[in-house]
């Protein structure tokens, strides 16, 4: 068995070779993206083989009794395609960083940020696409985005009092009833075509969240009615807008970014692994995403979206508009010392700010640098990380994305919290289904790692 090791730099480096070389764009351009996929996956799966033949016994990494009590940080294994997430540099989709899909990605007509439907096509297929792509995308997605009457009806009749996030998952596994996948199954269809209907359904689902979410919206907050109907001349994030009942083009854009940044964050985080592995049984898209959603719905996790911006109206009812940085100081301490964390800030993998916390304060500073609670997120990534660091403990002082997108909803009208992780939810969806297309392409296993108990730890350790 080969035995050096590769350092993470050394696989970021591979990575980014091995998908510039082989995920190369298709010279017909088809817009038809399961035709593009059609050609990569025969190709994928055989680079992937030839990896593994020539590679599979090499040696990545040692795993230490403290990442097994740990949470596992540091262990590298999984195989996840379309994110790698770097300590220092945050995430890059497909080897493209945040500021360069901005650059690179197609936009909707006078716009500026980029449209999620070309982030998809690049998490999906390692390719940046062109406008007709993304266009063809925001069509498909559009045709398919209608809901079974059972989901519309459950979603209604639920009490206005059930967590937005608790509806959101309650829906998703509901639409399991129009899995392709299962019916693929039943049939008895050949494992080699099991992407197929698992892209079906991942389509099917992506096209399906917005109405999803706006139901919940509305439902919760709203009266009940105006659920716009879509326009398949129009982009998701536009037709979404529309469907929550919002039409400022400003807030439009902010959704196009919003849903752009929060998609993916590689495979390890709860959301992304909890969907990977409950696809490793076959589980359907729908049952695998919606176990997704219950882990982002954890406030170390997605509801940190909501968390903060609860957390920063009590520091506003505490120390009212304007805090002097003592004040501020006095009240993260308190946070702190009554056993709470500070929402918003820390990382298990960032060691440096958050890039998707970065291109959200930009958004703020374009467009509402003088609003008092963005002064007041701004102050608190003054006060809070050397806080953070004199606890002695927390690896990462630093914000992460959670920590600024409330601020930019609230500026825009959407000032209900509770629902801000469905939308998390709803761009987190193009990241871990994209993944799970290509976790069915590749024919990976049932996931089934080996646990041991303490005692038998102790004495593996002991031998
Ligand atoms: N406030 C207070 N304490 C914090 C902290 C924070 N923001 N971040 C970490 N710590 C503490 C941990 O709770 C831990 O304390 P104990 O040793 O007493 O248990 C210690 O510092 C070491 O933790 P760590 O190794 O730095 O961080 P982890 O990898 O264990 O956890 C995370 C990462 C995100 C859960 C943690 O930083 C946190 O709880 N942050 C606040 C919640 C949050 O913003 N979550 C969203 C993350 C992004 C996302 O998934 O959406």
């Amino acid at each position: 068995m080969a035995l050096f090791r590769i350092s993470t730099k050394r696989v970021l480096e591979v990575q980014k070779i091995s998908s510039t070389n082989l995920l190369r764009p298709l010279s017909d351009a088809s817009t038809d993206l399961k035709k593009v996929l059609n050609e990569k996956v025969p190709q994928e799966q055989e680079r992937v083989k030839a990896f593994r033949k020539s590679h599979g016994s090499t040696k990545v990494g040692d795993v230490t009794v403290d990442m097994m009590y740990g949470g596992m940080r540091g262990i590298k294994g999984l195989v996840w395609e379309p994110s790698v997430l770097d300590p220092e540099e945050g995430i890059r989709f497909r080897g493209k960083s945040i500021p360069e899909c901005q650059k690179l990605l197609p936009k909707a007509p006078g716009g500026a940020e980029p449209l999620p439907e070309g982030l998809f096509w690049l998490l999906i297929t390692g390719d940046v696409p062109t406008d007709a792509q993304v266009k063809a995308i925001s069509q498909e997605w559009a045709a398919r985005s209608s809901l079974p009457s059972h989901v519309v009806k459950t979603l209604n009749d639920l009490p206005k009092n059930i967590h937005p996030m608790t509806q959101f998952s309650a829906a998703i596994t509901l639409l399991n009833s129009e899995s392709e996948f299962v019916k693929a199954y039943g049939s008895g269809v050949h494992k080699s075509k099991y992407w197929e209907s698992v892209y079906e359904d991942s389509m099917n689902l992506i096209a399906k969240l917005p109405g999803v979410a706006a139901t919940i919206y509305r439902n919760t907050y709203k009266d009940g009615k105006g659920l716009g109907s879509v326009d398949s001349g129009k982009d998701w994030s536009w037709n979404f807008a529309n469907m929550l009942g919002y039409d400022n083009p400003q807030f439009i854009e902010l959704l196009r970014l919003y849903l752009t940044i929060h998609s993916d964050h590689e495979g390890g985080n709860v959301s992304a692994h909890t969907t990977h592995l409950v696809g490793s049984a076959l589980s359907d898209p729908y049952l695998s995403f919606a176990a997704g959603m219950n882990g982002l719905a954890g406030p170390l996790h997605g509801l940190a979206n909501q968390e903060v911006l609860v957390w920063l109206q009590k520091l506003r009812a505490k120390v009212g508009d304007n805090p002097s940085d003592e004040k501020l100081k006095d009240f993260i301490w308190s946070t702190l010392k009554s056993g709470q964390v500070v929402p918003g800030y820390g990382h298990a993998v960032l060691r440096k700010t958050d890039p998707r916390y970065t291109c959200q304060r930009e958004f703020a500073l374009k467009h509402l640098p003088e609003d008092s609670l963005f002064k007041l997120v701004s102050q608190v990534y003054k006060v809070v990380p050397p806080i953070l660091l004199e606890t002695g403990k927390v690896k990462n002082p630093w914000p992460n994305v959670d920590a600024h997108s409330g601020v930019l909803l609230q500026y825009y009208g959407m000032k209900e919290m509770n629902y801000y992780t469905v939308l998390f939810g709803v761009s987190r969806a193009l990241g871990v289904l994209a993944s799970l297309v290509w976790d069915r392409a590749l024919g990976l296993p049932i996931e089934r790692p080996k646990s041991l108990s303490t005692d038998l730890l102790i004495k593996a350790v002991k031998a």
